[in-house]
């Protein structure tokens, strides 16, 4: 099996997709940016379900990856994962923002979901360098060997982003 990519810019609480990815951080309590904007627009359920997960596992770790349903999102669940803080330690920010799009993935897969749309995890209030997060991304979702995955967008909500996924997916 192979996935399509496809590139959307715009609001990821907009599209209708079986999974949508958060861009949470480890307290899983909400916070700005996709983070914010998935919890206002999914209502308050989604919060009720993070809180839930705190009490039974504690925060949710750099690069791990939890599932909620989606509230009043378009989508039917929502995955929430942690994203590096960008702190010049190339090595390791690259490889935990790798962990993020692998174990979503693997999280959709487990679900046995068919579409799931990722937001430009850590690109945000966590500083990473975009060129390189988007080359991760796109790198990990192509290492990825599927069963139920059959499409992945990847939702870029600023220009500068749009413009860099456009020139390497092409
Ligand atoms: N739809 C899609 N992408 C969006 C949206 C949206 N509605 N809004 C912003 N973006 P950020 P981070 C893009 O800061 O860097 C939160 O407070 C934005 O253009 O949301 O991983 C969390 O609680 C950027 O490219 O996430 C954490 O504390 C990308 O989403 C912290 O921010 C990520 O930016 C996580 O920081």
């Amino acid at each position: 099996m192979t996935m399509k990519t496809e590139l959307l810019k715009g609001d990821i609480t907009k599209i209708k997709v079986d999974a949508v990815v958060n861009a949470a951080n480890s307290s899983l309590l909400g916070g700005g940016g996709v983070d914010g904007a998935i919890h206002r627009a999914g209502g308050p359920e989604i919060l009720e379900e993070c809180k839930a997960i705190r009490n039974r596992q504690g925060k949710c770790d750099t690069g791990k990856a939890v599932v909620t349903k989606a509230g009043n999102l378009p989508a039917k669940y929502v995955i929430h994962t942690v994203g590096p803080v960008w702190d010049n330690d190339e090595e390791k920010c690259s490889k935990l923002l790798a962990d993020c799009y692998r174990n979503s993935l693997q999280l959709a897969e487990n679900l046995k979901i068919k579409s799931i749309a990722f937001p430009n995890i850590s690109t945000g209030v966590y500083r990473f360098p975009k060129e390189l997060a988007a080359k991760i991304a796109i790198d990990e979702v192509r290492k990825f060997e599927p069963d139920s995955i059959e499409k992945v967008i990847f939702v870029c909500f600023d220009d500068e982003n749009n413009m860099i996924y456009k020139k390497l997916l092409e």
